[in-house]
């Protein structure tokens, strides 16, 4: 297949609410590569982009040479080993961060899900999902004891990949969340949801269809 975009940038496939690509366009964002961006819709994916990438998950990125990045660390790695102009790689490998990773990706999106999307589930009780969810949410809290954010007092590469999964548990019920106990969480997250990062990756734009003109992220 014809990996060029026409403007010979790397291609990105994403989708504007799913935090895998959330966190993926914000390391692209600052690391200041331009990408050709195809918003799609996740129950109706672009052929070309199920060619690149059989597992059919969003981000996908595709370079300039035909590489396909379809992981959304892997998509973070490359776009700041580009350009990485705050260091946000000085938190990427402490064993902290990859702890708290390895628990977001897993347990945690995993209650999220079930919480969040109850109905997509059979005989899942939402409540039982939400309080395991408070579990990481509690331990992320104090991780923010003694800094703003969590590796230091700026953000860096552990707050940026897991502010979009706390940022969506917030929003299964913004009401109950703000009510809360885990005030250093609420002020990193109100922090993010009010900062030009968040703002500059969450541009709506048209849905990508094959043979479109090309978007510019
Ligand atoms: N491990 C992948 C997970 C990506 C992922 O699961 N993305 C979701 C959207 S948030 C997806 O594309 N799901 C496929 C679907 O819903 O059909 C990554 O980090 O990139």
């Amino acid at each position: 297949m014809d990996h060029k975009s026409k403007n010979n940038l790397p291609i990105l496939y994403s989708f504007r609410r799913c935090p895998y690509a959330m966190r993926a366009r914000m390391a692209i964002h600052i690391s200041g590569q331009k990408c050709e961006l195809r918003e799609v819709l996740l129950r109706d994916k672009p052929p070309s982009m199920l060619e690149y990438s059989a597992k059919g998950t969003v981000p996908v990125l595709i370079l300039q040479d035909g590489k396909v990045i379809d992981e959304s660390l892997d998509v973070i790695d490359w776009a700041l080993n580009l350009n990485d102009p705050d260091d946000w790689q000085r938190s990427k490998d402490t064993k902290k961060t990859k702890e708290l990773i390895k628990i977001n990706d897993g347990e945690f999106k995993y209650h999220l899900d079930r919480y969040k999307y109850s109905k997509r589930y059979d005989n899942e009780d939402p409540e039982f999902h939400r309080k395991n969810c408070l579990k990481f949410i509690e331990s992320v809290n104090n991780e923010l004891n003694n800094s703003k954010y969590i590796f230091d007092d700026n953000i860096s590469y552990a707050d940026i990949v897991l502010l979009p999964f706390i940022r969506q548990f917030r929003i299964a019920d913004i009401e109950w969340f703000d009510s809360l106990p885990y005030n250093n969480l609420k002020k990193w997250l109100s922090g993010f949801l009010d900062s030009t990062l968040l703002n500059s990756i969450m541009k709506k734009y048209d849905l990508w269809k094959e043979g479109d003109k090309s978007i510019v992220f």
